[in-house]
């Protein structure tokens, strides 16, 4: 055998070797699988599928690709690797995202495997959908119609619309509730007798008085007002009569 010949058996020989091992350790492609989700709905799992072969370890690397994400909506390292154990056929990479209070559109990141193991499809894009449509709830307000006793209240609250887009919001910016008034309960029957004020002049050495008391419920009995006649405090009066 000439010395071509043997060359070119040896070279047939190392590709031969070489296909073999690809074939045994086969290739890793990318699978989307939560690919588009809310942002306070994360992680984003990319499941990687190993095809061809499992024998041996194998690693591939990965890297996320802003395309219009903000550096804060991913909560992870930007590269990475994946290593698939001896007969290990699929494995995952999961992006944390940042669940954040702007109102903003959908954002975009990409995927991309790197390495001597990868397959025919090795990136893929994945879109964080935005969650901030809203303002926070304001203060629940409402007033009692009573001051005392059993009763009720409606008491309301709003917010108001800050998605990007108005026709995001799509629920109810007024929200209503009835609760019970919570208040102490009525008194029963008079209030305590007002103190006695002067009524009119002074004639004659004599002064009218009056003082009143409130009724506490809905009706009560005996009078409202009481009067009384006494000496006026005047100098040349008499102290009484
Ligand atoms: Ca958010
Ligand atoms: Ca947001």
């Amino acid at each position: 055998m000439s010395s071509s010949t043997l060359l070119l058996v040896f070279a047939l020989f190392l590709i031969c070797c070489v296909h073999q091992t690809e074939a045994q350790r086969g290739t890793v492609c990318v699978v989307l699988s939560t690919g588009n989700t809310n942002e306070d709905a994360g992680p984003i799992v990319f499941n990687l599928e190993r095809k061809l072969g499992t024998e041996g370890n194998c690693t591939v690397n990965y890297e996320l690709i802003d395309e219009t994400i903000q550096p804060n909506d991913i909560v992870a390292a930007r590269e990475g690797n994946v290593t698939f154990l001896n007969g290990q056929t699929m494995a995952t990479v999961e992006v944390q995202i940042n669940d954040d209070d702007e109102p903003e559109d959908a954002e975009q990141f990409r995927i991309i495997l790197s390495g001597d193991s990868i397959g025919a499809v090795t990136s893929t894009s994945a879109i964080i959908a935005d969650n901030d449509f809203y303002s926070p709830w304001g203060q629940w307000v409402g007033d009692c119609s009573v001051t005392c006793g059993p009763a009720n209240k409606t008491e309301t609250r709003n917010r108001t619309c800050i998605a990007v887009r108005v026709s995001r919001c799509k629920e109810a910016l007024t929200d209503s509730r009835i609760v019970d008034c919570n208040l102490p309960g009525c008194p029963t029957g008079w209030s305590q007798w007002g103190s006695w004020t002067k009524v009119g002049r002074c004639r004659r050495c004599r002064q009218r008085f009056l003082r009143r008391r409130r009724c506490l419920v809905r009706r009560c009995r005996g009078p409202r007002r009481q009067g009384i006649t006494r000496t006026c405090d005047t100098p040349g009066c008499p102290r009484s009569f």
